[in-house]
């Protein structure tokens, strides 16, 4: 996949793009090395567009979702370039945004998981509340306020369980989580700077979206990762939580080209993506074994609830009766939101967007490139045993 993404990028050039002076617009993405850093980078490359990025300094590589895009420093003429910094860490962001004076902003970046927000409440407000604030404080105070064009990358959550289905844009906020409540300050901050400042700053609403670039413990990975793992007789099981909890999933490259257009209007304007369709945790995994070839039949309840396989297919590692997933109640939140679907009428009246990626394509492509990493972890394991230095 990744070969065919970097093959659209060489390929589909990518004219009217330029800023007011002919130049190649720049753009400044936080978050580069996530899921959706990955494509949005991919999709303004591909655009013409000079992609500067913030990644975080780990002890271990963090940029395999972009390395196919990589450029050495010693290159010339690079249309990619990334900095070390930190969202919690102002004068990084200071220095970079200095340093780029890019026309568009996309603070893609965050503490994103819902779950470990309630394990690490302050750190995630820092990340996600204050983030934004401080890239949009750093903008007006070194006098980019009319030029840059700010995304926020603010999230369904913000509804909670709010009343009301499908849920758009006046649909009142409820968080349920640290991730949300975080999430809601980013998301007034956005819109008080454009209000105070004349500033373009949006927020993107978004549903979940998903790929095969989505982090290993997001539910929609860690079952398709979990599966294709068990099919090669690699894992015996998957462990989830809250089964009926219930998402309108869509895929990952059709709302990051949304997260672009957003930021191409007359007026800075916010907008909820989404696919309209919800469908449970219990139904993705139907969804993804049936991908496989693969029958199951659910028994017991709540906690107790099992997958048991009813029909093997063709997967000669299993066999009829075999569990291969549990509910574990380490796996349920301290609250969480049950069910959420977006309304994206106002993103497909404005912008003229529809999401062009279902359900089942998405459980399928994630499918198959899992399968395709599992089998290349066996290959590497069996090679490391054939030159005797198995384990390391
Ligand atoms: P990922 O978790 O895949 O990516 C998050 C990115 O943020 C990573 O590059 C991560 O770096 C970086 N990051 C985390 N903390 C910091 C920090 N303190 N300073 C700088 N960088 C940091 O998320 P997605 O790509 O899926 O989501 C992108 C954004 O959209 C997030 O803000 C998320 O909350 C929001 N969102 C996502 C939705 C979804 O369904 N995917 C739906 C709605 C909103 P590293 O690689 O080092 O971890
Ligand atoms: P979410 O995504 O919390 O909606 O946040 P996640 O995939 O983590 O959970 C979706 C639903 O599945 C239930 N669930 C499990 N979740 C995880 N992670 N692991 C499990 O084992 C499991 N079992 C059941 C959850 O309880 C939940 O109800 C994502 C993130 O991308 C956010 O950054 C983004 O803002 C929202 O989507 C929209």
């Amino acid at each position: 996949m990744k070969e065919e993404l970097s093959r659209s990028t060489k390929n589909d050039a990518g004219a009217g793009n330029e800023g007011p002076d002919g130049r190649p617009k720049v753009a400044l993405i936080t978050g580069i090395s996530g899921q959706d850093g990955a494509y949005l980078a991919e999709l303004l490359l591909s655009k013409g567009y000079v992609v500067h990025g913030i990644k975080r300094r780990t002890s271990r590589l963090n940029t395999d979702r972009i390395d196919h895009l990589y450029q050495e420093p010693q290159e010339s003429q690079r249309r990619l370039l990334l900095y070390h910094g930190d969202l919690t860490d102002t004068s990084s962001l200071l220095s970079i945004i200095q340093r780029v004076e890019p026309d568009e902003i996309y603070n893609l970046a965050a503490q994103s998981h819902v779950a470990v927000s309630f394990e690490e409440p302050e750190y995630t407000a820092s990340s996600n509340a204050l983030g934004p604030l401080r890239i949009l404080e750093t903008v007006r105070r070194l006098g980019l306020a009319k030029k840059t064009r700010f995304y926020q990358a603010s999230s369904c959550e913000l509804f909670g369980d709010a009343e009301g289905h499908p849920q758009n844009e006046l649909t009142p906020f409820q968080p349920r989580s640290p991730y949300a409540i975080a999430k809601l300050y980013g998301y007034w901050i956005t819109v008080n700077y454009r209000e105070a400042y004349g500033m373009y700053a949006c927020n993107g609403i978004l549903f979940n979206h998903e790929s095969p670039l989505r982090g290993e413990t997001f539910v929609t990975r860690k079952i398709t990762r979990g599966l294709a793992r068990i099919v090669l007789g690699r894992q015996d099981c998957i462990y989830l939580g809250n089964l009926d909890a219930r998402r309108d999933w869509g895929h990952a490259r059709d709302y990051v080209d949304m997260q672009w257009r957003m930021l191409q209007q007359d007026k800075p304007e916010d907008f909820v993506i989404a696919t309209g369709i919800e469908h449970s945790v219990r139904e993705f995994v139907d969804a993804a074994a049936a991908e496989l070839g693969i029958v199951l039949e659910w028994r017991g309840t709540e906690k107790n609830e099992v997958a048991v396989v009813a029909d093997p297919g063709t997967n000669a590692s299993l066999s009829a009766g075999q569990t291969i997933v549990r509910v574990d109640a380490r796996y349920f939140r301290p609250i969480d939101a049950m069910s959420k679907v977006g309304d994206p009428a106002k993103a497909r009246s404005k912008l003229g967007w529809e999401p062009k990626i279902g359900f089942q394509q998405l459980v399928g492509e994630m499918v198959r490139a899992d399968l395709q990493a599992a089998g290349k972890e066996q290959l590497l394991q069996s090679q490391e045993y054939a030159y005797g230095f198995p384990g390391e």
